[in-house]
């Protein structure tokens, strides 16, 4: 019996990792501030791209409690702008801290599949910092960020995401449970 419960607890403990909470977190401290960023958080999972405008960069922002940040750049002015992000694996959470908004409902974060299929088109519902949260829509591949319309504009940090766990774990979740079968079966438990 004794066997029985320490392998359900690291059956539990593998399958735990696959699903408690955002995994990867982001804070933009990784690279000295004025970085230009594209691909550099490619290992992590995600990639910046151009929208309308240049890649986003890491800078200050003293209304952001948690600066360094990510900006947008080459829009109207210092903190407008439009960036993407694409996961590299597809996640199914993903969080930021977004502003600062000085309007309700200025900012888009549009949120799409892996094939690029639209699952939701989100905004700022207050001014200040927002916690922006997505989760519940299967799989997310890419996000679009535009702060253009919002005073001053606005930027993220912070951001937490949750990848869709590798073949490799799921085999790991399923050898576990495959044992404690194998185990009762021979009635050694
Ligand atoms: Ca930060
Ligand atoms: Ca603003």
């Amino acid at each position: 019996m004794k066997k029985l419960i320490m392998i359900c607890a690291i059956v539990l403990g593998v399958a735990g990792l696959a699903s408690a909470g955002p995994t990867t977190l982001i804070t933009f401290d990784e690279f000295p501030v004025g970085t230009v960023i594209s691909n550099q958080y490619a290992p992590l999972g995600v990639i910046f791209s151009v929208a309308t405008y240049n890649l986003p960069v890491i800078s200050m922002n003293g209304a952001m409690p948690t600066q360094p940040i990510l900006r947008p750049d080459g829009g109207p002015s210092t903190y407008q702008g439009d960036f993407w992000m694409q996961f590299t694996t597809p996640v199914v959470e993903v969080q930021f801290d977004s502003g600062y908004w000085d309007s309700i409902g200025s900012g888009i974060i549009d949120v799409y599949g892996p094939a690029m299929n639209p699952l939701v088109s989100l905004s700022n519902t207050g001014t200040g910092v927002e916690l922006i949260s997505i989760s519940g829509l299967g799989s997310i591949g890419y996000i679009y960020f535009n702060s253009v319309a919002d005073p001053a504009g606005g930027d993220i940090d912070n951001l937490a995401f949750t990848q869709i766990p590798a073949p490799g774990a799921i085999l790991l979740g399923g050898i576990g449970v495959g044992v404690v079968g194998w185990l009762r079966r021979r009635r050694t438990l």
